[in-house]
């Protein structure tokens, strides 16, 4: 026998395992566990053994959907737009995580978060200026951007207001940390667009603006600007989403999600930071100290149980795979930690590969559920050893004026009917 084969035997013999102690902890009962032990007198028409009405004529034609779109059955997997927020001010649409698997998000579910809404941009009449502190400025069609040497990476984007400090923090894992997304994103780095222009001696910070009717306007260090930053213009291997930045966004990783320009049009090199109302009014936060805490770049190691999370509920006790995502501003995860005893005790959960940096991680642990209420939790620590703190924590350090950059862990509570709610409303 090949190993592979012995490899896929074993596999399955734990398979079986799993689904005999949810039978075992249901006291014997059929419907416990992981499914797939219906008694075949109970199967409706669709069911095993008949033939599926779907398998009796042909589907529908190609070319029906020449974009293509999820299935029907699928139609409640939207973004979670708030319905409270004024439109034009503070609009948000949030990632629904608890319904995605991996580490992707699909373009049509990324988060959109803009303050003068999505301009309708044609790329044939969209420039990006680049000028200020440069030998040679210049002006940039998207054609030309697109000449440069590309570079493919995956990021995440998240929001600094994710979530604010604010009661009431909301129900699911999408209303609590919707507001990040990771995707693959294709363009230029921007040092090699640098590179052409010529930084001049003093050049400190590029303030880069965008095409919308906000103007959003934000400083960006040079150190950043010659690392990892970059132009993108595609998304998942298609161009930009509209409401991502389309035709050309500014991609800082790990920086927090507004300094990442949507509809860029213009970098100006410069040797202080512009103060721009995005990094003044907002954006900075007031100590308890009353001093200001502004420029907040990284965003720091967190992470969210997306499974088993709020407004789902266990269908019964025994085996439930606990899965979320896990992420830094600061590089790698270096490790999950999981607790499922109201935080006495702490498990690493396995991290799913690629591990990439400034990137979502997805991370799994087994749980056997015994059907009692149970506090579940996960906690991330990256590369640099930075490890989450709790959200008492951080108001102790913070104080109660901030608003911008809570990285807390966030409970989820199961009562003993399998009903999960949100562990720390
Ligand atoms: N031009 C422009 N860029 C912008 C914004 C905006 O309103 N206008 N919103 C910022 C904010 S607050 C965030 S969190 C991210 C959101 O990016 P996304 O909508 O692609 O998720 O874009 C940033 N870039
Ligand atoms: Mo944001």
């Amino acid at each position: 026998m090949s190993e592979q084969t012995t490899d896929k035997r074993v596999r399955e013999a734990s398979r079986r395992h799993f689904l005999q102690a949810g039978a075992a902890l249901a006291g014997g009962s059929a419907v416990a566990g992981l499914g797939g032990t219906t008694a075949l007198a109970d199967n409706g028409a669709n069911l095993p053994p008949n033939v599926p009405e779907w398998m009796k004529t042909p589907g529908d034609p190609m070319g029906s959907q020449p974009y293509g779109a999820p299935s029907a059955y699928e139609k409640g997997v939207v973004k979670n737009i708030s319905k409270t927020l004024p439109q034009y001010i503070s609009a948000s649409g949030r990632t629904p995580l608890q319904e995605l698997d991996g580490i992707i998000t699909p373009n049509g579910l990324f988060y959109e978060r803009h303050h003068g809404g999505v301009p309708t941009i044609d790329p044939a009449q969209h420039r990006l200026m680049l000028h200020g502190m440069v030998d040679r400025p210049l002006v940039f069609t998207m054609e030309d951007i697109r000449r440069f040497p590309s570079q493919s990476r995956i990021h995440f984007i998240e929001c600094s207001g994710n979530p604010v400090y604010t009661k009431p923090y909301g129900k699911t894992a999408s209303d609590l940390c919707g507001l990040v997304s990771c995707a693959e994103w294709t363009g230029v780095p921007l040092k090699t667009v640098l590179n052409e222009a010529g930084l001049q001696p003093g050049a400190k910070w590029i303030v880069a603006e965008g095409a919308d009717a906000a103007a959003l306007t934000r400083s960006i260090p040079i150190e950043k600007c010659l690392d990892d930053a970059m132009l993108v213009y595609s998304q998942n291997g298609e161009r930009l989403r509209p409401q991502q930045g389309y035709p050309l966004r500014l991609l800082l990783p790990g920086f927090e999600g507004n300094m990442n320009v949507k509809w860029l049009r213009r970098l100006k090199v410069v040797a202080e930071p512009v103060y721009s109302r995005e990094e003044t009014s907002k954006y900075t936060d007031l100590m308890p100290d009353g001093t200001s805490r502004e420029f907040t770049f990284t965003m720091e190691a967190k992470s969210i149980i997306t499974r088993p999370s709020g407004g789902q509920k266990l269908g019964a006790p025994g085996f439930h795979e606990i899965t979320g995502i896990a992420w830094s501003g600061h590089g790698k995860i270096k490790r999950v930690e999981v607790s499922v005893d109201e935080g006495r005790n702490w498990q690493s959960a396995e991290l799913q590969e690629p591990v990439l940096t400034r990137a979502l991680t997805r991370f799994r642990l087994p749980w056997q559920w015994d059907g009692k209420p149970a506090l579940i939790q996960s906690r991330a620590v990256d590369e640099t050893g930075y490890v989450q703190p709790t959200l008492a924590e951080l108001l102790a350090v913070r104080g109660a004026n901030h608003f911008y950059h809570n990285n807390a862990i966030w409970p989820w509570r199961i009562d003993g009917s399998g009903e999960v709610s949100n562990g720390q409303a």
